[in-house]
């Protein structure tokens, strides 16, 4: 397959200004008339993207083109001859949208029509030059049978309705501004609508819309309270305000990501849009949020400014994320949204980076780019933009986005030019940051330190160092942002004064480390201190080296609720590695009893922060502690992380059942933070108290749950136990649920990552269970996803079956939807880092995959890259 590399960027040859549209929807044969406005830009031929298209007529300027100056590709692509500088083309193409299921481009589900065209699926709807660097204002005529599709929707503002003959009806649809073709969107079919008016800053009408199936409107409340304040916030945060008369959102069951940003019309996974609390969590609730705020956020960070090329995908999408932690942060605690996003970092984007995808936030070449839609660009690209804002402070961030919007606005741009928006608002050199775009690799970070006594002077060295990456042996240091204050021996932040400052300044301050080592010189410092390094996280990078006794004293002391949190962390985490090797040695695992003492100081100052406390309760995953590991051990890690679960447990029962009890809930539900802090904060203490035993406590969680946040914690403390304390609570589940998707998947994941040693055939069962869909990428990521990515233990089972299940299913999912499949590989791309008789069967898996016939190019290339 042919690889794109981001140094072959040329142009585009043609530039298209205005595009005008003709669907007559059908699901078995959907006609597309496009009307393209073109004029050359650079010299070359008239080349256009297609894939799966059936060309029925073309014209130029009017006239029906002959045969012979058409030229199809073996690609799909149509090359045009002879055309002249600037013309009307016109061509007519039949599309199936029935019969597609990679859900890229055109396609039906349960009956409707929706579009997917980020990154390349507008090639499956028409011909046309494919690429973000082609902006086109688009006017969009929608015509189907009236029972059909009662509702038709596209991008812009509404442009007049009508009807024709045999109960057609049509519909169009004006987008004002210039874009992209993978925002062009087209939904159409039965929906219903839950409305809202919204007045921006400047007093304009807008019309808030959520489309969805009739029977889902009573759960799209909190979908369209988070629009409503994401609107808000982008406007007093950003100055930005939305810009067309209508925005529209449309749920979908069948998608492959989980939303998605069309102008004016966002098409999401009816997981981000649907929730009440009986059948979505907490955590269901928090995405919903966060999604939205994305999509939302997009509207300038992605389509009024968008991308030059794929390579610059970080340049929406890393700052629009950035955007939305922002928001939610500044929707509730601004700390436990940093805990959470570094977990996730940590959990996803850090084992990438040590692994064979591993690629630069702006990687250098693809194969396949719905490969590179990775925690990567997204959250590493994140926490570059966050980087930058640390670095050049929140009111020059403000002045570099207004830069840049101005300067950018219907412009496909590049991430230089983001930066230097940064750079010039700041009056910073932010040249070496593009390091952090350029370089894969996480960043180790190690600091030491020295008390002078006689001088009171504490020297600090930091010292950074990157390693090698696949295709990028050697690496350049790249600048990194240290927030760090220092305590004294009773905990007392202490004023700090580098050796040339004339004053000391109270709190938190920003080192920069700028080579490979540097010292910073501390005056006037009383007596040892001990230093908070990385507040806030405030760098994508693994500090290493922190003694236990500091992690001890930095947990319960630190100013810095992150810092706080961390220590506590990586202390039990050096625990826990010390703890694997008594275990590889087949000796007694003993217990700690500074654990003991930290979970009942946290469960005593819990009611302060419920969702800090339900954080730092929580012991580092089996899939954090492996990753630390140089070959995982994941049967050990798993035994160890049980072991010292049920000693908590069983050692702090009084305290956690008091807890508990104090937390049980009382009037009526509440998605705030506090009241989403509280119950995790009680289900973390539930986990501890059913893994020492309590199975009852869980039984009775689960019958009397008033919210499915409760029951499913409940069900998947259940679902690792046995008999009927298991069976019933699971049947009953699936009795109660079978009806509705969005809840059966959770049905199929709890089953999936249950640490019970049947757990492989039973997900093999599970795989031919009559609600099984393969077709349907949520329900294919509930099951093989749930399993491969959440469940270590039995992933890793000796006997290979778990690799086994894993690539059978990618086989069979390949030639339905190669973009699914190229995601669900993933784990086994991993074998690196297992023992050699585990590896091998990794590595057999992958080539079986890899033989197989007709692969998806999404799929050969992780598959491919796994083995290279
Ligand atoms: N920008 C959207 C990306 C997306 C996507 C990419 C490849 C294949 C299918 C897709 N669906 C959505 C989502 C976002 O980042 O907001
Ligand atoms: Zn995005």
């Amino acid at each position: 397959p042919h690889t794109t590399r981001r140094a072959d960027y040329h142009p585009p040859v043609f530039l298209i200004d205005t595009v005008e549209l003709d669907f007559r929807l059908d699901p078995a044969a959907t006609l597309v008339r496009a009307r393209l406005a073109f004029r050359r830009n650079t010299p070359g031929p008239m080349r256009l993207d297609g894939v799966g298209l059936t060309l029925l007529e073309a014209s130029l300027d009017g006239t029906a083109l002959p045969q012979e100056r058409l030229v199809h590709g073996e690609d799909g692509s149509l090359t045009v001859e002879g055309v002249p500088d600037s013309g009307t083309l016109e061509t007519l193409v039949r599309i199936a949208p029935q019969e597609n299921t990679e859900l890229s481009g055109l396609y039906t589900s349960g009956g409707n029509f929706y579009t997917q065209c980020e990154a390349e699926g507008f090639r499956r709807i028409t011909y046309f030059p494919d690429r973000p660097d082609v902006m086109s204002r688009y006017t969009v005529t929608i015509t189907a049978q009236r029972e059909l599709c009662p509702v038709m929707l596209s991008n812009g503002n509404p442009g007049g309705t009508g009807h024709g003959k045999d109960g057609t009806h049509w519909v169009r649809w004006v987008d004002p501004h210039p874009k992209p073709s993978y925002l062009f969107a087209l939904v159409a079919g039965e929906l219903v609508t839950v409305h809202e008016p919204f007045v921006t800053k400047s007093g304009k009408q807008v019309s808030l819309n959520i489309w969805v199936r009739r029977g889902d409107e009573d759960r799209c409340g909190h979908a369209m309270d988070s629009l409503i304040r994401s609107m808000r916030w982008d406007e007093e945060v950003f100055g930005l305000e939305y810009d067309l008369d209508v925005f529209n959102i449309a749920a979908v069951s069948d998608f492959n990501m989980g939303a998605m940003e069309n102008k004016g019309l966002n098409v999401f996974n009816t997981k981000y849009v649907l929730a009440k609390p009986e059948t979505a969590t907490d955590g269901d609730y928090q995405g919903i949020e966060t999604v939205i705020a994305h999509e939302y956020f997009h509207n300038w960070t992605g389509n009024r400014v968008t991308c030059r090329d794929w390579f610059q995908l970080s340049l929406k999408e890393g700052l629009t994320v950035f955007r939305d932690q922002e928001f939610s942060a500044d929707q509730g605690s601004r700390a436990v949204k940093r805990i959470r996003d570094v977990r996730g970092l940590r959990a996803a984007q850090f084992p990438e980076d040590a692994g064979p995808m591993a690629h630069p936030v702006r990687p250098e070449s693809y194969i396949e780019i719905d490969n590179f839609y990775t925690p990567t660009v997204y959250q590493k690209g994140a926490e570059v933009v966050r980087l930058i804002h640390t670095r050049i402070g929140a009111a020059a961030f403000r002045r570099g986005m207004d830069l840049y919007i101005a300067r950018c606005d219907n412009q496909a741009v590049t991430i230089e030019d983001f930066v230097s928006a940064m750079q010039e608002a700041s009056g910073v050199d932010l040249s070496r940051f593009m390091g952090w775009y350029d370089q894969a690799g996480t960043p180790e970070l190690t600091a030491e330190d020295r008390y002078e006594p006689e001088s009171r002077r504490w020297v600090l060295t930091l010292r950074q160092q990157i390693p090698p990456t696949p295709g990028q042996a050697q690496k350049h240091p790249v600048p990194i942002p240290v927030a760090m204050g220092l305590l004294d021996g009773a905990g007392t932040e202490l004023p700090t004064r580098l050796a040339g400052e004339n004053e000391a300044r109270p709190g938190t301050r920003l080192l920069l480390l700028e080579g490979a080592e540097q010292s910073f010189t501390f005056e006037d410092v009383p007596a040892p201190p001990t230093p908070s390094l990385l507040r806030g996280f405030s760098a994508p990078v693994k500090l290493k080296g922190v003694a236990p006794e500091r992690l001890r004293f930095l947990a319960v002391h630190d100013t810095d609720p992150f810092v706080r949190w961390e220590s506590g962390l990586q202390y039990a985490t050096g625990l826990m590695l010390r703890m694997v090797e008594q275990q590889q040695r087949s000796e007694p695992l003993g217990f700690d009893a500074a654990l003991e003492e930290a979970v009942r100081t946290t469960l005593r100052a819990a009611e302060t922060d419920p969702a800090f406390a339900a954080e730092a309760l929580a012991l580092p995953g089996e899939g954090f502690v492996a990753d630390q590991m140089e070959i995982a051990d994941p049967a050990a890690v798993h035994a160890v992380r049980e072991h010292l679960r049920a000693e908590i447990g069983r050692r702090c029962a009084d305290a956690l059942r008091a807890t508990y009890d104090g937390l049980a809930e009382s009037g009526e539900y509440r998605v705030d933070g506090r009241s989403i802090g509280r119950r995790a904060l009680r289900n973390a203490c539930l986990a501890y108290l059913v893994a020492a035993g309590d199975t009852g406590l869980a039984s009775a969680q689960y019958g009397s749950a008033g919210n499915m946040t409760d029951r499913l914690a409940a069900l998947s403390l259940l679902a690792d136990a046995e008999g009927p304390a298991r069976e019933a609570p699971l049947a009953d589940f699936h009795a109660r649920w079978h009806g509705d998707d969005l809840v059966l998947d959770k049905w199929f994941s709890i089953q999936a990552m249950s640490k019970r040693a049947d757990t492989p055939a039973a997900v093999r069962a599970l795989y031919r269970h009559p609600d099984f869909d393969l077709r349907n990428p949520n329900r294919a990521r509930s099951l093989i996803g749930a399993f491969a990515s959440g469940n270590p233990l039995h992933f890793h089972a000796e006997d290979g079956e778990g690799y086994r299940f894993l690539a059978d299913a990618v086989i069979a999912l390949d030639p339905i939807n190669g973009s699914i499949a190229a995601r669900l590989i993933g784990p086994l791309g991993q074998w690196r880092r297992q023992a050699p008789a585990r590896a091998a069967l990794m590595q057999r898996e992958l080539r079986r995959v890899l033989d197989t016939p007709k692969l998806s190019r999404g799929t050969f290339e992780k598959a491919s890259k796994a083995l290279a």
